[in-house]
């Protein structure tokens, strides 16, 4: 709990420097020289009544995603045995994790809660 509010704080912060950075760098037109890294998609899925929706989720192999779990009430997890994956969700309300898809990763995989039988759905990873 208490590293998630240091990250929130970290994030909060990055936030204020680049609020910061924007009202500084009003005379120069939009800074082109350095290419920001790869933004990250965000996937979104919402935990209400304790169902994962959507229950299909299409992803790419070898993308890092922002997952992005909304509407929680309690604990989850959202597991994905082959992959690897099982991230443990905790937080009220939203928690965005981060979700690596490996390049080697295809085609169709559950993902469920280890802790409510019928939450779960279905990852579907494309060949990028
Ligand atoms: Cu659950």
């Amino acid at each position: 709990m208490i590293a998630i509010k240091g990250l929130a704080m970290a994030i909060a912060a990055t936030v204020g420097v680049l609020i910061l950075s924007a009202c500084g760098g009003s005379e120069q037109p939009a800074s082109t020289g350095t290419p920001s890294p790869a933004q990250a998609t965000t996937l979104r899925l919402s935990a209400l009544a304790n169902k994962y929706s959507p229950t299909v989720l299409d992803v790419v192999a070898g993308k890092s995603y922002q997952l992005e779990i909304t509407d929680i009430t309690e604990p989850h997890t959202f597991t994905v045995t082959p992959l690897g994956v099982n991230i443990f969700v905790s937080q009220m309300r939203t928690q965005t994790s981060n979700l690596t898809v490996p390049p080697t990763a295809q085609g169709e995989m559950p993902f469920f809660c280890s802790l409510h039988v019928d939450m779960g759905g279905t990852l579907r990873i494309q060949k990028p």
